[in-house]
């Protein structure tokens, strides 16, 4: 069984994990957003393809859900006592990842090829994918300016009312041929409970990467990042409320319907299980807050359990026995409805 995932940063990293732990012999590809990397220092940060990493590696903050556990911030303590004004946190250990990945990317490897020696030498085995090797920033276009996606995310702690946002690049970047390759072969397609605008739309941004699900043989499915109208973490409900969404679970399938076989709604959230069912695709509820390990396996296991239900032959790939509540609504079998 072929799985791809894709991913943002703790939400996606979250239920990739889940994934790989409760499917021993499956193949799991992650496709994650570097719309987020950016320099600082001179080195070459990629905070999504990181908490991926870490996550998988099983060495991530548990507290913040990035960075590595138990890491000391020294050099930030001294950056301040230089009078750097340091904002961001790059932890002692963290920055060891930082300084190999830039200095890879200097001696001419590609993201690619950095991010695949790296998670080997932590010892994941999941393919963890940057969505390009190309350079593709978020902008965020607010009623204060321009700010960079780090700026506006952690300098700023995501106050400023967004107007607009800016995949910097992404229209010239090129799909990693691996990624589109795993969509094209996968079993089972899975949307994490990332941020749809910051972690999603800058993958879908990427020539090729829509019209990948699109023509996509598997079962889509995403799983929501907002539970009774607000986000499980960081400004999902807030962006959707300043670029003009409702901010609801529904409004997130919406945003994806185009190329979804279906929907895992949040049980608190049952309501809106007949709205996204007249969107044409199935709804599984779940509860979808994953506090801990096991939260994280059982979520994705009723994720591979329901891809099971949407496709017209039985797969069966996972070892939770979960009891699914029954399907309401047919769904769609065919590539044809996408
Ligand atoms: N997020 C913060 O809110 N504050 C930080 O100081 C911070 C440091 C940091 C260092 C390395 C890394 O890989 C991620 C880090 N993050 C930090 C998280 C990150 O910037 C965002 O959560 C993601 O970009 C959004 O997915």
């Amino acid at each position: 069984m072929n799985f791809v995932v894709f991913a943002g940063g703790v939400g996606g990293a979250k239920l990739a994990d889940g994934m790989a732990r409760s499917m021993d012999d499956a193949s799991l590809t992650i496709i994650v957003n570097t719309a987020d990397d950016f320099e600082l220092y001179g080195l070459h940060i990629s905070p999504d393809l990181d908490t991926v990493m870490y996550t998988l590696a099983g060495i991530a903050n548990p507290e913040t859900g990035w960075g590595i556990a138990g890491d000391t911030f020294h050099n930030f303590d001294m950056l301040a006592r230089y009078g750097a004004s340091p904002w961001f946190h790059i932890g002692d250990r963290d920055m060891a990842t930082h300084l190999l990945r830039t200095q890879m990317l200097r001696d001419g490897a590609t993201l690619a090829e950095a991010t695949r020696i790296l998670s080997e030498r932590l010892g994941v085995t999941a393919r963890i994918l940057p969505m390009t090797n190309d350079r593709v920033r978020t902008v965020v276009d607010t009623e204060e300016g321009l700010y960079h996606f780090q700026e506006y995310f952690v300098k700023l702690h995501w106050q400023p009312e967004v107007r607009s946002l800016i995949y910097e690049g992404a229209g010239e970047a090129e799909p990693l041929p691996a990624a589109l390759r795993a969509i094209e072969t996968a079993d089972t397609i899975v949307i994490a409970p990332s941020n749809l605008y910051l972690s999603i739309d800058p993958i879908l941004a990427v020539p090729g990467m829509r019209d990948a699900l699109l023509n996509a043989s598997a079962p889509i499915i995403a799983v929501t990042p907002i539970i009774g109208g607000e986000a499980v973490k960081g400004p999902a409900a807030k962006l959707m409320r300043e670029l003009g969404d409702e901010p609801s679970a529904a409004a997130v399938a919406q945003h994806y319907a185009e190329f979804l076989n279906g929907f895992v709604l949040d049980e608190r959230d049952a309501e809106l299980q007949p709205r996204i069912e007249a969107m044409g695709m199935g709804v599984l509820l779940a509860d979808t807050l994953m506090r801990n390990a096991d939260d994280r396996a059982r979520l994705a296991c009723e994720v591979v359990t329901f891809a099971d239900r949407l496709r017209p032959e039985k797969m069966g790939g996972c070892k939770l026995n979960l009891s699914l509540p029954p399907q309401k609504q047919p769904v769609r079998s065919t590539d044809a409805n996408r």
